[in-house]
């Protein structure tokens, strides 16, 4: 089937359905084109809240759709390949952060919302990569963070913050392909390009950017910017949406090694095959839902 054939099969079941599809900013070219969405992980959840459709087709990793489940309970929430998970995510378990937990049992935890449903719901605030500085900023000065899973970030934000934190030793293995020689090398073929990377980028990459910033905020960055070349320091996916949205200006990838394999899972087939079956749906217990709903309304409370 062409790619032509198999849209309009999409498209087409997608009404029948009343099905919306959202698309992470990390994801194929043609799956970002034929979503109704596109953006970070917590934009689409927001979008996931307002939309009318009864089933959200979310194409991204688990802990995206998980998270869209937790902030709309009555829609069935479907991932067309269900083995998309993230590594980061799945590097810390329930038992090790209630181990921490006893560890400092006056610490806050934050987590980032690259964690599972129920590691959200032992957390007492969440955070995306957008608003790390600002949530962890929100907490009383004189109660220690624990920080997780994500050890890059972590160390971005109690620099920024001026906080300490205890953090986890979680990492983003995709972001951590981009060395900070590919940066120097860059920057000699690309004198004239700004620099943005990834806060889940190694701090010695963080510290030759210009701009440390979160997907959605590189998309906005390099709209509103006058320079017109850019190195790209995060998931190539992305590359795709600035070069589309801004084609008058150069977008190059720090490292073509910065491709997430979960996220590229996700394929136009595997879309049809998802309305057609009505697979894979994701489901959160009501318990957890619950608790894991607390930890990112306080942050969308701020
Ligand atoms: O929150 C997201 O969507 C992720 C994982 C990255 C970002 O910075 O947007
Ligand atoms: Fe997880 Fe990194 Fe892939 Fe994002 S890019 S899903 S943080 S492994």
């Amino acid at each position: 089937m062409s790619d032509e054939e198999l849209i309009q099969k999409i498209l087409r079941l997608k009404a029948e359905r009343d099905a919306v599809i959202l698309a992470h900013n990390y994801q194929i070219g043609e799956v970002q084109d034929i979503a109704d969405y596109r953006g970070d992980s917590l934009g689409l959840s927001i979008e996931a809240s307002r939309t009318k459709a009864k089933v959200i087709l979310f194409c991204g990793v688990k802990f995206m759709a998980e998270t869209a489940k937790i902030i709309s309970p009555d829609r069935t929430v479907l991932m067309p390949d269900e083995n998309a998970g993230c590594p980061m995510a799945n590097m810390i378990t329930v038992r090790q952060l209630k181990e921490l937990k006893k560890k400092h049992p006056d610490a806050q935890v934050v987590c980032y919302v690259n964690t599972t449903a129920a590691i959200k719901a032992e957390s007492d605030i969440c955070c995306t990569s957008a608003n790390a500085i600002k949530v962890v900023n929100s907490l009383p000065k004189d109660v220690p963070i624990i920080f997780i899973p994500d050890k890059s970030l972590g160390e971005y934000v109690s620099k920024k913050s001026g906080r300490e934190m205890i953090l986890w030793n979680g990492y983003c293995p995709t972001h951590h392909y981009i060395l900070a020689r590919d940066i120097v090398s860059m920057k000699e073929k690309h004198p004239n390009a700004l620099v943005m990377v990834h806060p889940e980028c190694t701090s010695d990459v963080i510290e030759l950017a210009d701009q440390v910033l979160s997907t959605s905020g590189m998309c906005k960055f390099a709209k509103e910017s006058d320079a017109r070349e850019f190195i790209v320091g995060t998931e190539i996916g992305l590359l795709y949406t600035l070069q589309k949205e801004n084609p008058d200006k150069k977008f190059y990838p720090a490292s073509i090694l910065a491709d997430c394999p979960n996220m590229k899972l996700n394929t136009l087939e595997k879309i049809l095959w998802s309305l057609e079956d009505m697979v894979y749906e994701i489901t959160v217990p009501e318990d957890i839902r619950v608790k894991a709903w607390n930890a990112i309304k306080k942050m969308l409370d701020l």
